[in-house]
């Protein structure tokens, strides 16, 4: 066998699995709020010792519609723990989240809670969100403690992805 065709059978032979590789890939590229740190990236960074959420912080997707910081996931339902140590980040009570995008989906928008209240609500017009976006949000009606969580509606699939924040506003 000549050197040229048994490279033209190793390109062919690495087709499929890279058919198979690429959709899971892109399937794995999502995101999270990195800063002010959410319960994922507490995770992430060692500040919380936690389990498999530590290695993908960017992969709490669940369906829309969610109010939980686990969005529904069993493998990382101690993201709805109150009491695992969550670091609250003290801040003012005009507060920036930044989101880390491991690839940006098409949007529908971003959703705000504290408890049952929208706090904030921005609009995504089903495009790609630029990475290190940053949404300030006026919370200068709350003081201390309090548990925010952030909702990445997708434009294109039914899933969300979630992330709760402890803050100390103040
Ligand atoms: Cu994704």
């Amino acid at each position: 066998m000549t050197k040229r065709i048994s490279t033209m059978l190793a390109a062919v032979a690495l087709t499929p699995l890279a058919m198979l590789v690429l959709p899971t890939a892109s399937a794995s590229a999502h995101g999270y709020i990195s800063n002010p740190p959410s319960r994922q990236a507490q995770c992430a960074q060692g500040i919380v010792q936690c389990g498999q959420i530590t290695w993908e912080p960017q992969s709490v997707e669940g369906p829309k519609g969610l109010r939980s910081c686990s969005g529904g996931n069993a493998r990382f339902a101690e993201l709805d723990d109150d009491n695992k140590g969550w670091v609250a980040t003290p801040v003012s009570r005009s507060v920036s989240f930044t989101w880390t995008f491991t690839a940006p989906h098409r949007t529908s928008n971003f959703e705000y809670y504290i408890g049952d209240r929208k706090v904030a609500d921005f609009d995504g017009g089903g495009q790609q969100p630029p990475n290190g976006l940053t949404h300030t949000i006026d919370l200068s009606e709350y003081s201390g403690k309090q548990k925010l969580l952030a909702v990445w509606n997708i434009y294109d699939t039914a899933n969300a992805f979630y992330a709760c924040i402890d803050l100390d506003i103040r």
